[in-house]
């Protein structure tokens, strides 16, 4: 009988309420923007854990955090796991941060049974995951990778007109001395926890998703430009009404991601109309969308679309549409899922394939490593809402699986 790597279920439960009491919101939800002070106060609660254990914590120009554990062989490169500490405005304890916390409890249960590893294993917090605050996301992942040049996520503004390199700069300064690593280096493998965000795992009663791959999304950001007008006193014809018209674009957006068989996921999630006042006719609306597909073609085929379907319906105003983020879909590593399911088996929990709906910061490292993601139950499915809720038992099992899964391949 193999003893198993000693994940504790309570620690880890206690870690994630201590985690969402930063940032703590009334309905039980967290509200921890990338790169506040709720985002600092996060990093150096765990970068504290972690230099009690004796590991060394190190950060980089975007401000990943590195917890290391060294190897027998130090030369080789470290297997990672991690995931996010910043959440969405009404976001939930569990999302991103149970993905840092299981990797966390992993590394100090590896460290406790004193299992040696010749790769050096690492935790890391990717910076603005969820791109809420600053966009694109994934901010920290994609500039670690190359995809995204660290430039563009820095020159990012938020809508107090902050830019990411002033807030990253802000949150730098509270962690003095901590060692800056530069950016992007190799890594042997990749993991990431993450509560699945949907109702498959809950509904089939299974503690543990193999996740498969990850669906493509593509961001846009539409201005709509108009006049602002007496709404009493302008007749019809010497309206350049802003909100008409974006409001016809949204309708025809929606008709053209209309599939039969619910595969496309369409959201316009930020919709800003100015100056917002009853009596004036809006000059001035903006909007997002956020549109996944799995498929890369119809992914290609929808999105290509979207510039001459606004201009269709932009009437007298103007428009401008800027793609913000363009992510393919992706498969995960054979050899990474096969650790997986061999760590499955040596924990003895049952597990489930399914494919991410949702995006994640290993994503972009399954394009310079072999990457994967476990998953584990979130209650009805619901996550980017502050009921977002999960079960101890759960998380632990997730954690079993990581841990065993680490110690395979940082040994393989
Ligand atoms: O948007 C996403 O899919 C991720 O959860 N931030
Ligand atoms: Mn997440
Ligand atoms: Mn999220
Ligand atoms: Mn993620």
């Amino acid at each position: 009988m193999t003893t198993l790597i000693p994940i504790d279920q309570g620690r880890l439960w206690k870690r994630h309420m201590a985690m969402a009491q930063i940032g703590a919101l009334p309905n039980g939800g967290v509200n921890r923007p990338a790169l506040s002070q709720g985002d600092a106060q996060s990093r150096s609660l765990l970068a504290r854990w972690a230099e009690e254990l004796g590991f060394s914590v190190e950060t980089d120009p975007i401000g990943n955090l590195f917890i290391h554990r060294p190897g027998t062989d130090e030369t080789l490169p470290p297997v990672m796991a991690g995931s996010h500490l910043d959440t969405q405005p009404t976001g939930g304890k569990f999302d991103g941060a149970f993905g840092v916390l299981a990797a966390f409890e992993a590394l100090q249960a590896i460290h406790e049974a004193g299992i040696a590893t010749r790769h050096p294993i690492e935790v890391v917090s990717w910076t603005n995951e969820e791109g809420s605050r600053f966009q694109p996301g994934c901010s920290g992942s994609s500039a670690f990778t190359g995809a995204v040049p660290l430039e563009q996520h820095l020159e990012a503004v938020d809508r107090d007109g902050i830019t990411a390199r002033d807030a990253l700069a802000a949150v730098l300064s509270t962690e003095r001395g901590m060692p800056m690593r530069p950016l992007g280096f190799p890594v042997a493998a990749f993991l990431e926890c993450h509560i699945e965000q949907g109702p498959k795992l809950e509904e089939a009663g299974v503690p543990v998703g193999i996740v498969t791959g990850i669906q493509g999304s593509r961001w846009f950001a539409i201005e709509v430009q108009g006049d602002e007008a007496h709404a009493g006193t302008t007749p019809r014809r010497n309206r350049r009404d802003a909100l008409s018209a974006a409001i016809s674009m949204v309708a025809a957006l929606e008709r053209l991601m209309f599939d039969e068989e619910d595969r496309v996921r369409f959201t316009v999630g930020r919709f800003e109309v100015s100056p917002g006042s009853p009596n004036t006719i809006p000059g001035r609306v903006f909007f997002t969308i956020d549109f996944r597909h799995p498929e890369a073609s119809t992914l290609k085929r929808l999105g290509d679309q979207v510039d001459a379907v606004c201009r269709a319906h932009v009437g007298p105003c103007s428009v401008t549409i800027t793609e913000t983020f363009h992510s393919l879909p992706a498969d995960f590593d054979a050899n990474v899922i096969a650790a997986m399911r061999k760590a499955a088996d040596l924990v003895g929990v049952r597990t489930l394939d399914l494919p991410s709906g949702a995006l994640h910061d290993a994503k972009f490292l399954q394009e310079v490593c072999p990457s994967g993601m476990i998953f584990v139950p979130c209650e009805k499915g619901i996550s980017h809402n502050e009921a977002e809720n999960a079960k101890p038992e759960d998380l632990a099992s997730g954690a079993r699986v990581l841990a065993e899964a680490l110690a395979i391949l940082a040994n393989s």
